[in-house]
């Protein structure tokens, strides 16, 4: 076997559009998500220089994804990075919580080989689906040697902790903001664009076996701070099942409704971590001399959200 063919790109498979199937074609926009195997999704794929190993993890439709998965897919990840053959692993995922995923993933492993997320929003049986060209896109990243964990859709390459899910139908529904997207691929080869943002890691984080050791995980809850929010919300939870953590999404420069800081400061009283965030898509938030939560920079809130997971189960 040729000298390429040892060094291998794991495909860890987890359900999502990209493995989804249309049950009329005349509507493929109805789908299931997670119906078809990873064999199947890498089937009549170019020829790929590197040896490919596959898993199937999930099959599930990612908008379900949850601490199991996550701890199951580090797991694996964590596995197949320390083989000295592997030289990249390629995830498939279902598009929604993809970004949490990403980032997770790039909080727990930071990765020195290339770990590339990839999707679809087309199922698989469509007669346009984009979820091969993304795959072949994704093995091709993956045998880079680009260190870290990166997301490639519709041609468009980028980092784990700064791209969001921005548009619910878009073929290209990705965006990394006012910088656009680290590199482009083309044609099989990986276009640099420019060099991702300086990582930027707000709270302390938790090794894997931190992670695998803590059973359950402490929960952190994300609330919007909008017009007429009363508090209720948090207070009812603070009564009910007190979470570890909350992150508001706050409105512009991460600023709450009056009702909203008192219950959450209540709820901080009570012990609860709260962080506050930015509802806004971008520009994040800054500190404020009467902050009287800690606040997440330039994190959105489900970034947050794992962050502050990820530090409540980092050893002090
Ligand atoms: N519901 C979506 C998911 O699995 C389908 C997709 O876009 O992948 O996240």
């Amino acid at each position: 076997m040729n000298e390429k063919k040892n060094k291998k790109v794991v495909v860890l498979a987890t359900g999502g559009t990209i493995a989804g199937w249309a049950s009329d074609l005349n509507a493929p926009h109805h789908y299931q998500a997670g119906q078809i195997g990873v064999g199947q999704l890498l089937e009549g794929l170019k020829e790929s220089p590197h040896g490919i190993v596959s898993e199937q993890l999930a099959q599930m439709d990612s908008k379900d994804a949850d601490h199991d998965f996550w701890r199951c897919l580090a797991q694996r990840c964590d596995y197949w990075l320390a083989q000295p053959n592997v030289i990249g692993l390629v995830v498939t995922h279902g598009t929604d919580t993809l970004e949490e995923s990403a980032y997770f993933l790039q909080a727990v492993l930071q990765p020195r080989k290339p770990v590339v997320l990839t999707c679809a929003m087309r199922a698989a049986n469509d007669p346009h689906s984009d979820g091969p060209g993304n795959l072949q896109d994704a093995l091709a990243l993956a045998g880079t040697g680009n260190a870290g964990v990166m997301v490639v859709c519709a041609s468009d390459v980028h980092a784990a902790h700064e791209v969001q899910k921005v548009h619910s139908l878009r073929l290209n529904p990705f965006s990394s903001g006012d910088l656009g997207p680290i590199g482009q691929m083309k044609d099989g080869q990986f276009k640099r664009l420019r060099h991702p943002t300086r990582v930027h890691w707000p709270e302390p984080l938790p090794t894997l076996r931190d992670l695998l050791e803590h059973q359950p995980w402490p929960q952190v809850h994300v609330v919007m701070s909008h017009a007429g929010n009363d508090g209720s919300v948090v207070r009812a939870m603070q009564a009910l099942d007190p979470p570890a953590g909350w992150v508001v999404a706050g409105t512009g420069n991460g600023t709450l409704h009056r009702a909203l800081q008192e219950a959450l400061e209540q709820a901080q009283r009570q012990g609860a971590r709260v962080v506050r965030t930015s509802r806004c898509p971008w520009g994040g938030v800054q500190s404020r001399a009467d902050d009287v939560f800690s606040h997440a920079g330039q994190l959105t809130a489900v970034q947050a959200r794992v962050a502050l997971m990820l530090a409540l189960m980092a050893k002090k």
